[in-house]
């Protein structure tokens, strides 16, 4: 699981682009569901200060939006929560990024 945008700016809505692969066939991960989402500011010591996260429609194979609002530049950690077809377990991530100001 990946953050493949990469222009993030301080404001509200900033999209988040995630793209699923499944790591034995390198192929996108369709019809997934993600949830437990949850931004902070952790990478940059402020695991408190959080912004509430919303799904958008899925975007194409394997590929999934996010609306946020980052207010705040700098670190920011997505945490995410994704079940897979096929995959008994829960499949979790922590995911950087940075807001530039
Ligand atoms: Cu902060």
């Amino acid at each position: 699981m990946q953050i493949v945008s990469t222009d993030h700016r301080v404001g509200s809505g900033v999209t988040i682009e995630l793209r699923l692969t499944d790591l034995r066939t390198g192929q996108p991960v369709e019809g997934a569901v993600i949830y437990a989402t949850r931004m902070d500011m952790a990478p940059d010591g402020m695991e408190t200060m959080t912004s509430p996260v919303t799904a958008l429609p899925a975007e194409g194979p394997g590929t999934y939006l996010f609306s946020t609002e980052l207010t705040m530049a700098g670190g920011w950690r997505f945490s995410v929560a994704a079940k897979v077809q096929g995959e008994p377990e829960t499949v979790q991530a922590e995911l950087e990024l940075r807001a530039e100001p």
